[in-house]
């Protein structure tokens, strides 16, 4: 896969491509990560790719021609056997969940736009962009961060990424439900504080069953609007309703 950034701050991506288990992902033949500053497009002389905005008001957008140019670089360096989608970030978009990133890593890629300042010329959306995604109600000074967070969605996904591939089967979100607690070493806290006796009793069956309820509950107590959500998708089996109705308690 192939994922191309249109980005003033190349350098804020650098880092996060060669660290944390992600960074399997980014290695050549996995998801080839190019980014392209969009400096380098701007206006002559100054390589300018910002102004103020027409009918005034506070801080500055970003402009047309610039980003043309860069799009068309980076639509030429791409073998667009299936053109990638163009993405661009701001609060406007639709929110990014788990099933978007599935589609998008099951895609050929995408062209990823980072916005900064007050935004992008609309002229430029309405034309070029395929997808505008928000990772959230909240404004942010760039749409750098919102990008990272889609690529290292993106990267969890990519086979053999994880140590254990079972690791994103059983992520939140994927089976459509909020993840169970999780407890390590070591079995009993000096507070005294240990770990529910389903874990340790080896008993496998058990232990899904136990994860499946505290799943259920956490997710009917904090994202009601998710159950629904996987009620309507068919993904609640007679086992979960049976459990949803007897409210097992929550260890958190
Ligand atoms: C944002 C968000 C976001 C808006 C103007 C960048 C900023 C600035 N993007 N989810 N929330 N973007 O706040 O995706 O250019």
């Amino acid at each position: 896969m192939r994922i191309d950034v249109i980005t003033l701050f190349p350098e804020l991506f650098s880092a996060h491509l060669v660290h944390g288990v992600t960074r399997r992902a980014f290695e050549p033949g996995r998801i080839d990560v190019h980014l392209w500053p969009l400096r380098d497009f701007g206006d002559p002389p100054h390589a300018r790719v910002d102004d103020r905005p027409y009918g005034g008001g506070p801080g500055m957008v970003l402009l047309v021609e610039p980003l043309e140019r860069a799009l068309a670089a980076v639509r030429a360096a791409r073998d667009e056997a299936a053109p990638a989608p163009v993405v661009s970030f701001s609060p406007a978009g639709t929110l990014l969940r788990q099933p978007t990133v599935e589609q998008l890593a099951a895609g050929p890629g995408a062209i990823l736009l980072c916005g900064r300042y007050e935004g992008i010329d609309q002229r430029f959306i309405d034309a070029h962009v395929d997808r505008e995604l928000s990772i959230g109600d909240y404004v942010l000074s760039g749409g750098e961060l919102p990008a990272l967070v889609l690529l290292d969605a993106l990267a969890r996904l990519q086979p053999g990424v994880l140590g254990d591939a079972r690791s994103h089967q059983q992520d939140s979100f994927s089976a459509g439900l909020l993840d169970h607690p999780h407890y390590s070493r070591p079995e009993r806290l000096a507070d005294g504080t240990g770990v529910p006796e389903e874990l340790l009793s080896g008993n496998h069956a058990a232990i899904a069953a136990w994860r499946r309820e505290q799943s259920l509950a956490l997710t009917a107590e904090r994202r009601p609007d998710l159950l629904d959500a996987a009620r309507a998708e068919g993904l609640l089996g007679p086992a979960d309703e049976a459990a949803l109705a007897r409210k097992p308690p929550r260890t958190l």
